[in-house]
């Protein structure tokens, strides 16, 4: 299986995880978003979204990290995506709130303070988006952070597809300015993800 990517991508890091907790083996084809090669119409030919991660299985393209990692899990089944109906939904559930409203939140830092600036040359962060995701990002941490308070992870004893999916973005919390600092178990959550040999195995070369 090929995964399309561009290594320090967090969406695509959420993959690796996935595949290296499984002892699934992926063809990294790397993808230069800087250069644009994500608009160029090869790319767009397999992913008329224009984004990575894709997966490429044989004759089957999958875009969208939630999928990738659901499709991957499903393949191999282990304690990631769990079998029992509530633990599945609950995992599930997590990976909805996650698309919706933790990404969206982290991208306007990562986009603001990262991308803007210092990939596209696009100058300066945009003031104004940047107040409006902290109050975002006060929303959605607070209630990752709540949780986690009675979790060691986010779903049941062990690392589920839904820790994999939300901690990616932390790898980027000092240059993308994401004000993570006041969340004590978020923060100390995401040291035993750390701990993780996938973790370790998966760390983007800069
Ligand atoms: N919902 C998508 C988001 C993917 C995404 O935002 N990919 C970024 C890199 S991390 C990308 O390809 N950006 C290029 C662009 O938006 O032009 C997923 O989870 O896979």
């Amino acid at each position: 299986m090929k995964l399309h990517t561009f290594p320090p991508s967090p969406n695509s890091r959420k993959v690796e995880l996935v595949a290296h907790t499984l002892g699934i083996k992926l063809e990294i084809v790397p993808v230069n978003l800087p250069a644009q090669e994500h608009c160029q119409p090869v790319f767009l030919a397999l992913n008329p979204k224009g984004m990575i991660p894709v997966l490429q299985d044989g004759d089957f393209v999958l875009p969208e990290s939630n999928a990738i990692m659901v499709y991957l899990a499903e393949k191999k089944p282990s304690a990631l995506w769990p079998s029992d109906p509530r633990a599945r939904a609950e995992v599930h559930s997590w990976l909805c709130w996650d698309l919706a409203h933790w990404q969206s939140t982290i991208g306007i830092f990562m986009f603001q303070n990262i991308v803007k600036p210092l990939v596209l040359k696009q100058g300066e962060p945009d003031e104004a988006m940047l107040v409006a995701a902290r109050e975002l990002l006060r929303r959605h941490a607070g209630v990752l952070d709540g949780h986690l308070a009675q979790h060691d992870y986010v779903v049941g004893p062990q690392p589920t597809l839904a820790d994999f999916a939300l901690a990616p973005v932390f790898n980027f919390t000092e240059m993308g300015k994401i004000p993570v600092e006041p969340y004590g178990h978020i923060r100390r959550w995401f040291g035993r993800i750390q701990a993780l040999p996938a973790w370790k195995a998966t760390e983007p070369k800069f």
